[in-house]
């Protein structure tokens, strides 16, 4: 399984993330780290284990057909999970894009869409539901299988993460525990025929990766596939300028860490180190 990128991060890639606040970047990850992940978060979607934080949103919103599964924090307590934020390429490229030296483990997520599963994940940006704050803060969604528009490729839209906006947190299965006074995110599927919003999306394959600031707008429609699955991991990573910040209607991290609020989270069982420089000081 490769440690580093299989391909290079060019300075286009960066000027792209900087200024559409997402790029797509191909074929980073060998086949091995695909068909490991693959069968991962099979195991993982249909697990009992004690730390695993699933969301069946179909399930939550009376879906009737396919299966749209969310689970978070999985790296705590499965070692694929683990090895995936920690020593496959995810963390140099993190720290590439971001134009750092160190970066730290954030968080995991794992997005199924099964064939035929028509519940949307609502446009929103990824900041406010986090305790943390910060530019120096993304996420790397990697394909597990193909992608197009018929199975929930995920959209964005270019530019906002410069808007100075802080929408509402949007849960796909509507969680209310993340209501707050924020101005909500309109759902851009309503917009797409307005110039203003340049809307992105990528036809990808196993193992492309999609990498977005945490303050860009994204959203997917269903899987309306009758065959082809949709899986997705997305694990986030921070660099120097993130801050700790547990406002109220953030989400719980697993393990509960106490963290001075105002300061960089230099906590290495929360969010330990996934990459650094060779000889870059700690
Ligand atoms: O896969 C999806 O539909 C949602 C992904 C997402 O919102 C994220 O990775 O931040």
């Amino acid at each position: 399984m490769n440690r580093q990128p299989l391909n290079p991060i060019t300075a286009q890639d960066r000027a792209d993330f900087d200024r559409d606040g997402v790029v797509c970047l191909r074929q980073m990850f060998d086949r091995d780290w695909i068909e490991r992940m693959t069968a991962a978060v099979d195991r993982v979607m249909n697990t009992n284990h004690p730390m695993a934080r699933p969301r069946e949103v179909t399930q939550a919103l009376g879906g009737t057909s396919g299966r749209y599964h969310i689970n978070s924090f999985v790296w705590h307590w499965d070692a694929d999970f683990r090895a995936w934020a920690l020593e496959s390429p995810n963390g140099e490229i993190a720290a590439s894009l971001m134009g750092v030296d160190q970066v730290r483990m954030f968080y995991d997520q794992v997005f199924v869409k099964e064939p035929k599963t028509s519940e949307m994940t609502d446009w929103h940006h990824d900041l406010p539901f986090w305790p943390m704050r910060g530019n120096q803060i993304l996420s790397i969604w990697v394909a597990l299988t193909d992608v197009g528009p018929d199975n929930s490729s995920l959209e964005y839209i270019g530019g906002s993460h410069r808007w100075n906006k802080f929408y509402r947190a949007a849960i796909p299965d509507k969680d209310p525990r993340f209501k707050s006074e924020l101005e909500e995110c309109p759902n851009f599927s309503l917009l797409r025929n307005d110039p203003q919003y340049r809307f992105l999306s990528w036809t990808m394959k196993a193992g492309d990766c999609l990498v977005h600031h945490p303050l860009t707008v994204h959203g997917s429609e269903g899987n309306f596939s009758p065959s082809r699955r949709r899986i997705a991991i997305s694990n986030r990573y921070f660099g120097p300028d993130a801050i700790w910040d547990p406002r109220p209607a953030t989400m719980r991290v697993t393990g509960d860490p106490v963290i001075e609020s105002g300061k960089y989270p230099a906590h290495d069982q929360a969010f330990p180190i996934a990459w650094q420089r060779q000889g870059a000081a700690a």
